[in-house]
């Protein structure tokens, strides 16, 4: 009897689309047929022969777009599971996720392999370019309670976690959020999102290749060329962060009156959604925003750990500062200081979730996993409230996460870093608010014996060992932290140490 493959869930589904472009714009135009073959292809090289990768994990660092994709569903299809690479990363910041998934392969393209500096040698990894990969012969049934995917996020641990995905988590989410925001086949976005991330996988590359539209990939945001884009038409569809429509106000400030500023303008207005989310977007941007374009943004709310929880509505109130209600399937509730769950106008306290779209692991940290969740509930740290029916994201239980340009920092990961400086002997990390970025990284250290170093220096020293997103903004040099009488550095005390500083 001929045996049927079982696949992929996101691989079943391309194949109603065979003849849809996948990928559109400078990289070429990519069917869905393409996407399918190349990825064939990966999943067949990996396997060289053995029937199964049985969830081996095999690390990629491939530039968005049609080859990313490729590896990505290549290792599904294989049956592994894919672990992004952040091509922005320090090395010994890819040497902890490559160590804590224990991935012994990468898949990297010749352009980013110096990304990766003497990790290959030191670790004994073996690296492949992706159009090396060749093979023949079938390929394994992939069963929807398989991992497929692990996601690195910091949090209040030093270093960060590693979230595990199955298919069927993937599933949930996708056809969740294909539902909700009406994504269709016809539509078309741009991805500029960074890709080690939930809201470039998931939001945007998972959501449109599960709904059958097409993406015109971007290495990086550029309000430039995305403008250049949105002028012509080119999108449909439209997800970014609140630093990026800071970046994309500002951007039609200094083109006002201009012919390429009224062509913009007017694309952005046709779009069927543009979304908002990773952090707080500030009601005044939404206004700008909605004054400009005529377009109300629509803000959502999510977590790599449980996928997107709350939004805004498709049709009806898209209430600024707000995120909305629960999205299908997502079973949420506030609970209190005292742990209980409380509810109606009002209510204020952290979220806890739980659903089909919520992990269940962090990689290989059972401590890590058991202490996250209770009851079944996932905690997610967040603070909000319960007002005329939606709810408001008010800030985080701890002090020690930062988010910055949508990208979550974790401050005892960058202390960790900051201290092997030889001159600094302490210091605390802390998030400032700021326009641009929702919060900036601002570093007050206690250096050894009368030294001193410059932002400059510090940042300069520091590039090795983190993301450029993680560098300290700010640098106050003290003699001492503020400590409370149990001698632990009182945090809020730190930040208004460099918040009178500015105001002096
Ligand atoms: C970069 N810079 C920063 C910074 N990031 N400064 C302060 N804070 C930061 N976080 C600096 C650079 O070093 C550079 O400095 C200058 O800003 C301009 O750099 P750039 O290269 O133009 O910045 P860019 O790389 O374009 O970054 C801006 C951005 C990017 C907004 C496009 O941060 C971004 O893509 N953010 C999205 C992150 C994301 O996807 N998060 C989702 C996580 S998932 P200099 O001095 O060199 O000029 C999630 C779940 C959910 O949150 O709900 O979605
Ligand atoms: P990450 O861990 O990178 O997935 O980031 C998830 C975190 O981003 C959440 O726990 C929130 O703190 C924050 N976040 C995401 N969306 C929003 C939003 N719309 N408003 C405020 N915070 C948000």
């Amino acid at each position: 009897m001929h045996h049927q493959t079982q696949e992929p869930p996101i691989v079943l589904r391309a194949r109603q689309h065979r003849d849809r472009l996948a990928f559109f714009g400078n990289g070429g135009d990519h069917s869905y047929a393409d996407l399918l073959r190349r990825s064939e292809v990966v999943a067949l090289g990996l396997l060289k022969g053995s029937d199964d990768l049985a969830e081996e994990r095999i690390a990629f660092l491939v530039p968005t777009g049609i080859d990313y994709a490729a590896v990505q569903w290549g290792i599904w299809r294989a049956g592994g599971i894919a672990v992004p690479i952040n091509s922005g990363a320090a090395v010994p910041e890819i040497e902890h996720v490559l160590v804590t998934a224990g991935a012994r392969r990468l898949v990297v393209t010749p352009d980013l392999i110096s990304t990766i500096g003497d990790l290959s040698a030191r670790l004994g990894l073996s690296v492949v370019a992706p159009d090396t990969l060749a093979g023949s012969g079938p390929l394994p049934d992939i069963g929807c309670s398989r991992r497929a995917m692990i996601l690195f996020t910091s949090g209040t641990t030093s270093k960060p976690k590693g979230v595990v995905f199955t298919h069927a988590m993937i599933e949930a989410q996708a056809s969740t959020l294909v539902k909700a925001w009406r994504w269709q086949a016809e539509d078309r976005i741009p991805l500029f999102l960074p890709m080690h991330h939930l809201h470039g996988i998931m939001n945007v590359q998972t959501c449109a290749l599960w709904a059958g539209a097409a993406i015109e990939p971007f290495t990086k945001f550029d309000a430039d060329a995305v403008c250049l884009r949105v002028a012509e038409r080119a999108y449909s569809v439209f997800m970014a962060v609140p630093t990026i429509y800071n970046r994309l106000i500002s951007w039609l400030e200094q083109t006002t009156g201009t012919p390429a500023a009224q062509e913009t303008l007017a694309g952005f207005g046709a779009m069927r959604l543009m979304v908002s989310g990773s952090a707080a977007l500030p009601a005044s941007v939404h206004a700008d925003w909605a004054h400009r374009t005529g377009q109300m943004l629509l803000e959502r709310y999510g977590m790599t750990e449980i996928g997107m929880a709350l939004s805004n509505p498709y049709e009806g109130e898209r209430r600024a500062g707000s995120v909305g209600v629960p999205l299908p399937g997502v079973d949420l509730c506030l609970v209190s200081e005292s742990g209980e769950q409380i509810d109606g106008e009002g209510a204020v306290g952290e979220i806890w979730v739980k659903g089909d779209t919520v992990f269940s692991e962090y990689w290989n940290n059972s401590a890590a996993t058991s202490e996250s969740f209770e009851g079944g509930w996932f905690k997610t740290g967040d603070i909000a409230t319960f007002e005329r029916g939606y709810y408001r994201i008010m800030g985080r239980s701890s002090v020690d996460i930062i988010k910055s340009g949508g990208y979550k920092l974790s401050a005892l990961e960058i202390e960790a870093a900051l201290l092997d400086h030889p001159v600094i002997a302490e210091c605390a990390v802390v998030g400032l608010p700021d326009d641009e970025w929702g919060e900036r990284v601002a570093a007050a250290i206690v250096l050894e014996g009368g030294r001193t170093i410059s932002l400059q220096d510090l940042q300069d020293w520091a590039s090795e060992r983190v993301s450029a997103y993680k560098l300290p903004r700010a640098l106050l040099c003290v003699g001492s932290l503020p400590r409370n009488a149990m001698g632990k550095v009182t945090k809020p005390d730190v930040k208004a140490l460099f918040l009178d500083k500015n105001q002096t």
